[in-house]
């Protein structure tokens, strides 16, 4: 089954946003598979947006996510890639939805509170990045309440 690969920013870590968000995952059915809590050095940073190296926000990006700790999870469902990003809004908050995470939570692209996968390519990516080891492979007993 489909995972992607979500990042609670420090801004929502400092924000206490952590319960909210995952509460959100959650709820909607989504299966968590991984979770760590930790403060990324800027090598490790840069590594994670390289395809936005040379953007003039991404020295900003870079500092803005080693500032604090983040929260790294993987969440495994039907469409989760896909479905995560709509939960997260758009990137600019001021495009989000309400009713999303960055709608509901965010004023400012540069504190976006989220990060999300944008493609499975991206998520095999980024969990193997952030996830070097690996993830318990477990299956959720509540797997026929969320799928037929
Ligand atoms: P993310 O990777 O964090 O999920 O965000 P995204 O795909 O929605 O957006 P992306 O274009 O990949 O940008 C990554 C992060 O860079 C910051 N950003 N700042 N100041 C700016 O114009 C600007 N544009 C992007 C945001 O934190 C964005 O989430």
């Amino acid at each position: 089954m489909e995972l992607s690969f979500i990042m609670i920013k420090p801004d929502g870590v400092q924000r206490g946003l952590v319960g909210e968000i995952i509460s959100r995952f959650e709820r909607k059915g989504f299966i968590l598979k991984a979770l760590k809590f930790l403060q990324i050095e800027k090598s490790f940073a840069e590594k994670h947006y390289e395809d936005l190296a040379g953007k003039p926000f991404f020295d900003g990006l870079v500092e803005y996510v080693t500032s604090g700790p983040v929260v790294a999870m993987v969440w495994c469902g039907n469409g989760v890639v896909l479905t995560g990003r709509k939960m997260l809004g758009a990137t600019k908050p001021a495009d989000s939805a309400p009713g999303t995470i960055r709608g509901d939570f965010a004023v400012d692209v540069g504190r976006n509170v989220i990060h999300g996968s944008d493609s499975v390519e991206s998520a095999q990516k980024e969990i193997a990045l952030w996830f070097p080891d690996g993830i318990t492979e477990w299956r959720s007993s509540l797997h026929s309440w969320i799928y037929e």
